[in-house]
């Protein structure tokens, strides 16, 4: 024991040195009573390389944060496919290294983001699916495909009103009829009216919000559309599609350049969601504003219909079942029907439905109906969409991508790029596996740290916390996901160092992984106007026992405060 704790102590002295934090172990120990404090001063950066000019840039933040003995650059860029990079590319990513090691900065590559569709650039087939359940193809002349029935769909078209409320919100709402919404006769987007909403800034949410509840048939597919407009406006337009439950199911969010006054217009626009209905079928279709603090905004023709075949997952996790509508006869692909080869593009969110090709001497009849199941690669949030972590292609691929990275950059220090994976454990694969979903996380962050060991033994490994945090996102109920996260953070490994990134919870989420022994760090920043929120980060990154460092992490890439908060995380030089 003895010979460890002076074994330790000696390390700590050499690592605090070595990265500069101070000038002895003397006066480290008398910093802020935490040796390991500021060890790390990262920059966040996710500019690709697929020009001169973009690595110019690169090149550039490196030197402007060496200048201010920012020493960690954590980059965003295509390790998923280093393995694949072009002689071009490492040339132009050569030029960043040199940089960085003339500049003092090391490289800490981000990879292998399961919630944001890791390695589905190379098989989009290992996307996370979702059950379509018993959707019906009609067979005429050879094919079977999708008719959708007006029945199933919803319109709004906005045409009838009782004074300023829409008649037809099916059992819905909307936000202050006559006080801030309101029915408007001179601009529309079809028909004669819209609905208008205006001093949403009179809200105490901002709220501007129609919402409609729809009964649709459970498991299955479904586009919800709806145009905007908007004028003079700060605020969030979007259309969301939630559970009875209150799980997102998806969204979208129109975005457009703002003026000087952080103002934005733009004439008729249309926003839609692609979303897999729950279990009972009922959803909440939501069109509007959130956080409406200036302007108008106008909303019509809200869509909802059902989508056919689309995006078939094609993966040993990913079945796609054909029987007669009766369900008795299950019918056999190649033999009674196949698909025809298609692009997968789980991305589009007009992607064409797919029908199936019925070939001579199948069982199936012409007029018959079939009902057919498969998976979707479920779009969700931002739209993204999310990798199955059961398919055992997907570790080959990190397996790859790593031996790939070391021959590039060798880093010691490595970030798994695991937050916000908001489509889990729905597949057959997965299910298949009979472990709930804090076991799936656990056992897919166990297996990329011992493949990122593998290469580099004496690697450092860091994480988003989000996932892994109950005060945050690692809970049931999590959008789309099967299952609940709870308890994830008992079972993944204990080395691995977690980066901190919610401001408003931070307090609870250092404590949370400091109390349990795990090392840390501040994600701080986050693209705001000052640098007073990364001063209260620094302050609770100081008193955490166990926190290394802190980071300037910029999602617009807005590096106008990059040298003042090289400043302010310098450490303390007594
Ligand atoms: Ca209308
Ligand atoms: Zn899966």
């Amino acid at each position: 024991m003895k010979r460890f704790a002076v074994f330790s102590l000696i390390v700590a002295a050499i690592a605090a040195s070595a990265f500069g934090v101070c000038q002895s172990p003397r006066v480290c120990a008398a910093a802020d009573g935490n040796s390991e404090t500021m060890r790390d001063r990262w920059f966040y950066v996710s500019n690709n390389l697929p020009d001169e000019e973009e690595t110019n840039k690169v090149v550039r933040l490196i030197e402007r944060a060496g200048k201010v003995n920012l020493n960690g650059m954590l980059w965003s860029t295509p390790w998923d496919s280093a393995d694949e990079w072009t002689a071009e590319r490492i040339a132009r990513f050569e030029r960043v290294k040199q940089a960085a090691d003339a500049a003092g900065v090391e490289i800490i590559p981000i990879l292998w983001s399961i919630g944001y569709g890791t390695m589905t650039g190379r098989d989009p087939n290992l996307a996370e699916g979702l059950a379509i359940r018993d959707l019906p193809l009609t067979v005429r002349d050879g094919r079977a495909c999708f008719v959708p029935s007006s029945e199933t769909s919803f319109i709004c078209d906005m045409e009838t009103w009782q004074g300023d409320k829409l008649a037809d919100l099916s059992g819905g709402f909307q936000d202050r009829p006559g006080t801030s919404s309101f029915c408007d006769k001179e601009i529309f987007h079809g028909g004669a009216a819209s609905l208008r909403f205006e001093k949403m800034e009179t809200d105490p949410h901002g709220h501007g919000r129609v919402m409609w509840e729809l009964a649709l048939e459970p498991n299955r597919l479904y586009r919800a559309s709806v145009w905007l407009k908007v004028s003079d406006f700060i605020g969030r337009p979007l259309v969301q599609a939630y559970s009875m439950s209150g799980n997102q199911l998806s969204a979208q969010s129109l975005h457009a350049k703002a003026d000087a006054n952080g103002k934005i217009a733009f004439d008729w626009r249309k926003a839609e969601v692609v979303f897999r209905t729950p279990e009972d079928g009922k959803v909440r279709i939501y069109a509007g504003v959130w956080d409406g603090k200036s302007g108008k905004v106008w909303i019509d023709d809200l869509a909802v219909e059902p989508v056919g075949l689309v995006n078939p997952l094609q993966r040993p996790g990913t079945p796609i079942t054909v029987t007669s509508a009766d369900g008795k006869t299950r019918y056999e692909r190649g033999k009674d029907w196949d698909l025809r080869k298609f692009q997968l593009a789980p991305w589009k969110l007009d992607a064409p439905s797919q029908s199936l090709v019925i070939p001579e001497g199948s069982r199936i009849a012409d007029g018959e109906t079939l009902r057919v199941s498969y998976y979707y690669p479920a779009l969700v949030g931002a739209p993204q969409i999310g990798t199955c972590m059961s398919e055992p292609e997907v570790y080959e691929y990190f397996e790859k991508s790593a031996a790939a990275v070391v021959k590039l950059l060798n880093p010691q220090k490595w970030f798994l790029s695991m937050d916000e994976i908001r489509c889990a454990n729905t597949c057959e694969a997965c299910h298949a596996r009979n472990m709930s979903l804090a076991e799936i996380l656990a056992d897919c962050i166990t297996k990329q740290r011992a493949i990122i060991k593998k290469v580099r033994p004496d690697a450092e490994i860091y994480i988003w916390s989000d996932m892994l945090d109950p005060n945050h996102n690692a809970h049931a109920n999590y959008y789309v996901c099967e299952g609940d996260y709870s308890g994830v953070w008992d079972l993944i490994p204990k080395d691995l160092i977690i980066s901190c990134w919610w401001y408003e919870m931070r307090e609870k989420s250092m404590e949370f992984f400091s109390s349990r022994g795990f090392k840390t760090q501040g994600a701080a920043y986050y693209d705001t106007d000052d640098l007073d929120g990364c001063a209260d980060w620094l302050e609770l990154c100081k008193r955490t026992p166990g926190c290394l460092g802190i980071m300037y992490t910029t999602w617009q890439r807005k590096y106008e405060l990059l040298e003042g908060f090289g400043k302010l995380v310098q450490p303390s030089q007594r």
